[in-house]
């Protein structure tokens, strides 16, 4: 479906869905929403009453500021009997000296919604909010990261769901997590990732509960140059290990990847063991992060350097060269899986053809928005320039006559608002046919609107 129409789709069910009560959940609302959500029919009426009677009091609603799970009233059936449960984050008496956090969990039963378990934090903001089986007993249970003073860290409580439900401090803190199978199947562990401090390098812990609640931490040291982790997500590194995959930003401005996986009662970061003189082996450039960029189900690294160019003021419009590769446990090595130069800012990449590795370059041309690949012959010393092989522009939609299609590009499609064309060099010195140009030329998926999450939505 094209990004406009899915976009009417998305508008339209909003509609549906208000229009029949189902916006009782302010996740699409105004501040004033927020404050004071709608009165609603039915199961979400009474999950709003059993909130505001247990309150008894003024609150706003909070809103987890991480994570994936962005409501203040999310619904999950924690027990496994195919109903779900509602878990309520919420303030009570903001904004005075006694507010205060609490976390509402309310269950249904007999046609009845009660609070099963009411807890409440100190602190007065939520991080975000897990869920995971993570003592192993069928039954899911609730991960919750309080915010604390220091913005980089958050504490770690779990809220094991049972008949009674109990609050479980772990006393570890993380600036970010994952959660998932990562010792066995049986049931899900924590992956935490911390920035180092002053009185603390950067490590990685896996937290594991066992049946009486003791929770052990596995330590492993990561790369105490990262300032910032732009992503971390867990994922399968191959067909049978799961892991974490952290991606961050360095203090010398660079980014790379550091794996964390369980082997042996041992949490490893063999990325970052691999580091010479401090810099691990997936440094780079560009801030693309790791991605099952073939959909077989594992994540890969974004390996990334530049192009060759010949001087530096040809260096500053070159493109980098990204090998999607996937680390290989056994060899403890990275597996080049494929070769593509991505241009982020007009959304598409160009899978770039075997033949052409280590002797082509590619640069683009922020004014025309013109990414051009030509020969790069390797002299020994340096590179000379051979011929153009294929152009690529990207203009706005409305623009494609005037400029794409009066500089002699050929069109191919529009995605979203840009349009795109290539032409192929005169005296290309590849072999290259006009179906090569649209084959190895992909247009970044639309974003995908049903997918994002209100809330996400409205940011
Ligand atoms: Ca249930
Ligand atoms: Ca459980
Ligand atoms: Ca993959």
């Amino acid at each position: 479906m094209k990004k406009k129409a899915k976009a009417l789709v998305f508008l339209a069910l909003v509609y549906i869905l208000c229009s029949l009560g189902g916006c009782a959940f302010p996740s699409l609302g105004s501040a004033e929403s927020l404050m004071h959500p709608p009165k609603a029919s039915g199961d979400k009426e009474e999950i709003q009453n059993v909130i505001e009677e247990q309150a008894n009091t003024d609150y706003i609603l909070n809103y987890p500021q991480s994570g994936e799970n962005r409501s203040s009233i999310i619904m999950k059936d924690l027990d496994g009997d195919e109903t779900e449960e509602a878990i309520a984050l919420l303030t009570l008496n903001p904004n005075t000296d006694n507010a205060e956090s609490h976390i509402y969990i309310i269950d249904e039963n007999d046609d009845k919604w009660k609070i099963k378990g009411d807890f409440k934090n100190a602190n007065n903001s939520i991080d975000r909010i897990d869920f995971g089986d993570v003592n192993g007993d069928g039954k899911t249970d609730i991960l919750v990261g309080w915010n604390t003073y220091n913005v980089n860290q958050h504490t770690l409580y779990y809220y094991l769901f049972d008949n009674k439900i109990q609050e479980i401090n772990t006393k570890e803190t993380y600036t970010s997590m994952a959660v998932g199978p990562f010792t066995n199947e049986s049931k899900n562990t924590v992956i935490t990732v911390s920035l180092a401090s002053p009185n603390s390098p950067a490590k990685g812990k896996l937290l594991s509960i066992d049946d009486k609640n003791v929770i052990t931490a596995y330590e492993v040291l990561m790369d105490s140059n990262i300032t910032m982790f732009t992503s971390v997500k867990a994922g399968m590194i191959d067909s049978t290990t799961t892991g974490v995959f952290a991606d961050g930003l360095s203090s010398s401005n660079n980014y790379n990847t550091q794996i964390l996986y369980f082997r042996k009662n041992r949490l490893l970061n063999p990325l970052n063991s691999k580091a010479e003189r401090g810099i691990l082996p997936t440094q780079r450039g560009t801030e693309t992060s790791c991605t099952d960029f073939d959909n077989d189900g594992t994540l890969e690294i974004p390996m990334a350097k530049k192009l060759p160019y010949r001087n530096r003021k040809e260096g500053e419009n070159t493109a980098y060269e990204t090998v999607w590769s996937s680390f290989n446990i056994k060899n403890n090595s990275l597996t080049p899986k494929k070769t593509v130069v991505i241009n982020e800012n007009y959304r598409y990449y160009i899978s770039v053809p075997d033949g052409w590795i280590g002797n082509y370059t590619a640069t683009f041309n922020g004014d025309s928005s013109v990414l051009t690949f030509r020969q790069a012959i390797n002299n020994g010393s340096g590179y000379t320039l051979g011929e153009t092989v294929v152009e690529y522009i990207a203009t706005l939609g409305k623009d494609w006559t005037n400029i794409g299609s009066k500089q002699g590009y050929t069109k191919m499609q529009d995605v979203g608002i840009y349009t795109y064309g290539y032409k192929i060099g005169e005296k290309t010195p590849f072999i290259f046919t006009q179906d090569d140009a649209y084959e190895i030329f992909v247009p970044k998926e639309e974003i995908d609107l049903m997918a994002v999450s209100p809330v996400e939505a409205v940011k």
